[in-house]
């Protein structure tokens, strides 16, 4: 899905993941693989631009679909992925493996956020108003009624049980609610100031009581000379090492029960090579060593 920013081509994030032979590494790491494949989404040619909460009406159609896989994919005990489109389909990854999970009695599910953007924005405060800006301020239960009802009524989850990692371009309206919710917020200065391992293990530390933890990964929290193929690019992200260290970290945790792989724009990336990085970083996540040490 495309309808949540206004530059094309990150609908096409998907194909370029699965070219990235992303199913392929988790087979050579033992996993059974199902693709599930596309979850039917419109493009904004033929979709009615309202004034306000761009394609609002739209974006909520898909993500309450993706919701309705999402929890599937949780009643089967199955280790959900969702590629990505833009950010506003965690509204439904979200909203709807934290709904199974609750009804299961499964527990508690909070979400680790990575990402150079807090996507903590309100109708109200969005200078864009682009969808792909609010997804954890509507989980949260903030923002337009239609983007909050996503996979069933109020907050999906608690604003304490969110940690966000790597940001550095926050608005400021934005910035306020964020403050008054209370997540555990770090940005590039403490991972600049302490280092990325102390800042990754605090974040986890943060999530530790939960039951479940879905990491949502918006690909442009790594710097752009890095990877070019994201739609919103901010400069000072993190270096290639260190997004591998924190999807390594996580993966030693062993907390991470859900994924978002998010905002890969095959149109603005160079050889494919933002989709080949974000497929290394699920392999982290699952296990894989880069730098192999022989014992
Ligand atoms: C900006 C950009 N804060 C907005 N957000 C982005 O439009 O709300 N999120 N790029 O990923
Ligand atoms: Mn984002
Ligand atoms: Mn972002
Ligand atoms: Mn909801």
């Amino acid at each position: 899905m495309d309808l949540g920013q206004d530059r094309r081509g990150v609908d096409m994030g998907p194909s370029a993941l699965r070219y990235a032979r992303l199913a392929g590494v988790l087979e050579d790491l033992g996993y059974p693989v199902a693709d599930l494949g596309n979850v039917e989404t419109p493009i904004p040619e033929t979709v009615e631009e309202a004034s306000g909460t761009k394609h609002v009406g739209a974006v909520r159609a898909v993500c309450e679909r993706v919701a309705l896989r999402a929890r599937d994919m949780v009643s089967g005990g199955l280790f959900p992925i969702f590629l990505g489109g833009d950010h506003s389909i965690s509204i439904g990854t979200v909203s709807g493996v934290a709904g199974a999970a609750r009804e299961a009695g499964g527990g508690r599910t909070g979400v680790l956020w990575v990402d150079a953007h807090s996507d903590f924005n309100t109708p109200e405060t969005s200078p864009s108003g682009n969808v792909h800006g609010m997804p954890l301020a509507a989980l949260t239960g903030r923002g337009h009624p239609d983007l909050v009802r996503i996979g069933g009524e109020g907050a999906s989850i608690n604003p304490e049980d969110t940690a966000l990692v790597g940001l550095r371009s926050v608005d400021a309206e934005e910035r306020q609610l964020l403050e008054e919710a209370g997540v555990n917020v770090y940005t590039m200065k403490e991972i600049d100031a302490y280092g990325a391992a102390t800042v990754i293990r605090r974040a986890l530390e943060d999530l530790s009581h939960l039951d479940r933890v879905h990491l949502s990964l918006d690909l442009d929290v790594v710097d752009p000379d890095v990877a070019p193929g994201v739609g919103t690019p901010v400069r000072g992200g993190l270096t290639y090492r260190e997004a591998h260290l924190m999807m390594e970290l996580a993966n030693e945790s062993g907390v991470v029960t859900s994924l978002d792989v998010v905002e890969v724009n095959p149109i603005l990336d160079v050889r494919n090579g933002t989709a080949e990085l974000a497929v290394e970083l699920v392999g982290s996540l699952m296990g894989r060593q880069i730098i192999n040490f022989p014992r």
